[in-house]
């Protein structure tokens, strides 16, 4: 039996972050599909997002409760600093991830761009344009914070790392995106540091329709 269940999809953004922490932390997961917005996703998430996470009785929602719980809960390398400003840090990077980069970043222009399309819909390209100065910007602060240290918060990767990686990644893959990392140099090397990590091969989503 997997150490725990997380209930979602491989390719979103944040249930491939806590499938990255859980890598992180050599803890085995469980991956279960949901019927979005079902009574039984209600059940699980009041609010139908994606992911959940079940280890025992205890059931977390938001991807930030769900791997501050997995690093706390096991054994294996830390990904949240010791000391306190540390750990402050990543709940400020973490909700700056959820509030700006991802609305900017994966909704306006990756969501658009290649998920819309693959379910019939078509891309609002008013917002695509609209909001690639924004994510160029967002890209810009992160670019500046790894200019100084070799992950976002010191020099190991925390949970708040595991956060922004599926945003980049998706970013560099549609042109759009791609246009906000390029020319970052030090967020292009976190991408590549990132990518050599044992997690990230163990969770890669394939290509969209996979
Ligand atoms: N604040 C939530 C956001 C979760 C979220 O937006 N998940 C996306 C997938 S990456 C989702 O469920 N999207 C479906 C929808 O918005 O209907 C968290 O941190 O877990």
């Amino acid at each position: 039996m997997a150490d725990i269940k997380l209930y979602g999809f491989a390719p979103s953004s944040y249930t491939w972050t806590t499938r990255l922490a859980a890598e992180e932390k050599g803890i085995t997961h469980e991956l279960l599909p949901i019927e979005f917005g079902s009574d039984d996703h209600k059940a699980l998430h009041p609010f139908a997002k994606i992911p959940i996470m079940d280890h025992g009785d205890n059931r977390l929602y938001e991807t930030s409760a769900i791997c501050r719980y997995i690093d706390e809960t096991f054994d294996g390398p830390s990904l949240q600093p010791a000391d306190a400003f540390g750990r402050a840090e990543v709940d400020q990077w973490n909700s700056s991830l959820v509030d700006y980069y991802y609305d900017w970043c994966v909704r306006r222009i990756v969501v658009q761009r290649v998920v819309v399309p693959t379910r019939g819909g078509e891309t609002d390209e008013e917002m695509v344009a609209d909001a690639v100065p924004h994510a160029k910007y967002t890209m810009s602060v992160a670019n500046e914070k790894l200019s100084n240290s070799a992950y976002l918060i010191g020099d190991e990767p925390t949970i708040a790392d595991f956060m922004l990686l599926p945003m980049v990644f998706y970013s560099a893959q549609v042109p759009e995106g791609e246009q906000t990392v390029k020319g970052h140099s030090a967020l292009e090397d976190w991408l590549g540091r990132m990518q050599e990590r044992p997690s990230f091969a163990a969770t890669v989503p394939g290509p969209p329709g996979s």
